[in-house]
């Protein structure tokens, strides 16, 4: 069986069977019509600039989809921040794509929700460690694209092992609450020996302490047992039985210092959001973040025609017309027609992706991530 998840295979994606139905509607009605005009459509969120801001991504896919299709396509860098105007643009025959809008827009959609969120929580704690642990709430399928996401928006680190092999990073982790059920009440001091002992030196020697007793019994006690070999403990407290999150993570704080163990970092997880990780980011020396990146909404792109045969058109409520965006130092982000000069100082942001089917552009993930937080900071970016 090649496919028995029954996710939608790449092949389909590629040779556009990954449609919404009206497109091949369109397909048979415009080749039995005998049109097939030539257009330049753009991919949009908000027609004017909004002053908040998402992440771009997902334009490494989206440049693969289109190999070898007459087109040309121009587009925002990956981990550009926009606030309104089109990220994306096309120019060829309309039937040349018509069929890839419903898969271009979901390679855009939900991982420049992904990588907007995890810019929240990145900057929510910017001297921290915050690590991504959300892949369990999506599909495994789409798992590395989360990763990827949030290694775009600057995150340090990610839990998903398959998406590490695909993303070419080792996915991080310590121990589930599994684990210390396996050894039991009582027995704590047991798993997190066990744990020393089978797991590579390079693994941090990090003791999840929520499990039994209150957080900070078990912190001493995973201090007392590893001795030196504690680099931290992870708190995980489930919601229910938090109570003042920040004061049991101080109390645990103090009563480790107490003793000696100063070098023993605190690493908290468990439904955090920007808000909560700010509330924390002095008392816990790093995070793991799941839902608020899983959860985010996807960012509701739109492919509109803006000009047919050299004449510029639209449906109501949406701009014709070719447009370019541009930045200024100020961090404005401004959209203006493509023909016209843009704002004094105004950098354009559209650069070529795809030109007559061949990709253009080269993609490398850290160039995208420094881009992203210098974009961030240049925009002021602050949901
Ligand atoms: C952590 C937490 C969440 C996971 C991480 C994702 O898991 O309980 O379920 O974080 P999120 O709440 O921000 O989505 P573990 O403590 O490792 O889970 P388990 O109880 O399965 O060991």
């Amino acid at each position: 069986m090649s496919n028995p998840f029954g996710t939608i295979p790449s092949e389909a994606i590629l040779e556009g069977d990954a449609t919404d139905a009206y497109f091949e509607r369109t397909r048979a009605t415009l080749e039995h019509a005998g049109k097939n005009p030539h257009v330049v459509a753009e991919v949009t969120a908000d027609q004017f600039p909004t002053g908040e801001f998402e992440v771009f991504t997902g334009v490494k896919d989206v440049a693969t989809l289109f190999e070898g299709r007459a087109v040309d396509i121009d587009a925002l860098p990956d981990g550009q921040l926009f606030d309104g105007g089109p990220v994306l643009r096309i120019e060829g025959p309309y039937l040349e794509f018509a069929a890839l809008e419903t898969s271009l827009l979901g390679f855009l959609s939900q991982p420049s929700g992904f990588a907007t969120a995890a810019l929240e929580a990145r900057l929510a704690a910017p001297e921290s460690l915050v690590l991504s642990f959300g892949a369990r709430h999506v599909h495994p399928s789409i798992a590395a694209t989360v990763e990827r996401a949030a290694l775009l928006a600057g995150l340090d680190g990610f839990s998903h092992v398959a998406a590490g092999e695909t993303l070419g990073r080792e996915a991080g982790g310590t121990m589930p609450h599994a684990l210390m059920f396996c050894f039991g009440e009582g027995h704590q001091d047991e798993a997190w020996t066990a744990f020393d002992e089978a797991v590579g030196a390079d693994v941090p020697r990090i003791a999840l302490v929520d499990t039994f007793w209150d957080e900070k019994s078990e912190s001493l006690l995973a201090a007392e047992t590893l001795g030196d070999d504690l680099d931290g403990v992870r708190i995980d407290t489930t919601g229910s039985r938090r109570g003042d999150f920040r004061h049991i993570i101080r109390e645990v704080r103090w009563d480790l210092d107490a003793r000696g163990y100063e070098d023993v970092d605190i690493f908290c997880s468990g439904g955090l959001t920007p808000e909560t990780i700010r509330e924390l980011r002095d008392v816990a020396d790093g995070f793991g973040v799941g839902s608020h990146i899983t959860d985010a909404d996807s960012i509701d792109f739109s492919l509109d025609i803006v000009e047919i045969e050299g004449e510029p058109i639209s449906k109501r409520g949406k701009l014709s017309g070719v447009k370019d965006v541009s930045r200024t130092p100020d961090g404005g982000h401004h959209v203006t027609l493509a023909d016209r000069d843009g704002p004094t100082e105004g950098e354009s942001l559209l650069e070529p992706l795809v030109r007559d089917g061949e990709i253009v552009r080269e993609f490398d993930l850290a160039d995208a991530t420094e881009r992203c937080l210098a974009d961030a900071e240049a925009v002021g970016f602050d949901h």
